[in-house]
């Protein structure tokens, strides 16, 4: 039974080596802050699964999205526009009746401010021509609170610590 997990393991690890592709990224810190840390994004078949290693955060909850543009310039994010949002939809908690397509919702940062998260979805690809799916262009927004999923457009969700140009 073991060695039968192990092999299916080991072919799932094939599959991910032969077809995946990864694109990593570094989180840029935002509004004078020292987030850091790696944003991974694989396509996997139809499937685009997100790894997020943040560090430096304050501990406690924080929400992350997809912004429209993937330009971190300004100094406090804020040229990444709004949520992506294709279907021209309110703002919500993602899967609910109503979300945006870049409201992936909150993460945890612990006492050392660190935080993990895995997003997993086929509403997204990477590099394909579906432009409501396409998210190489955009950008990702960690920020300095937690989206209440509720306020309209941002979720009150504060100030943008850290940044993500998706190319
Ligand atoms: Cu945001
Ligand atoms: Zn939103």
């Amino acid at each position: 039974m073991k060695a039968k997990t192990l092999s299916l393991l080991a072919a799932g690890a094939l599959f991910v080596v032969s077809c995946g592709t990864t694109n990593t990224y570094q989180v840029l810190s935002k509004s004078n802050t020292q987030t850091g840390g790696t944003a991974k994004f694989t396509q996997k078949g139809n499937e685009v699964v997100m790894k997020l290693d943040i560090t430096n955060l304050t501990p406690g909850i924080h929400a992350v999205h997809i912004h429209e543009k993937g330009d971190c310039s300004a100094a406090d994010g804020t040229s990444t526009g709004g949520h992506w949002n294709p279907a021209k939809d309110d703002h919500g908690k993602w899967g609910a009746e109503h979300f945006h397509m870049g409201d992936i919702g909150n993460l945890t940062a612990d006492q050392n401010g660190n935080a993990m998260l895995t997003f997993k979805t086929d509403k997204w690809c990477l590099g394909c021509t579906d432009e409501s799916k396409n998210i190489i262009g955009k950008g990702l927004i960690i920020h300095a609170s937690a989206d209440d999923f509720h306020t309209q457009p941002t979720g009150n969700a504060g100030g943008r610590v850290g940044c993500v140009e998706i190319k």
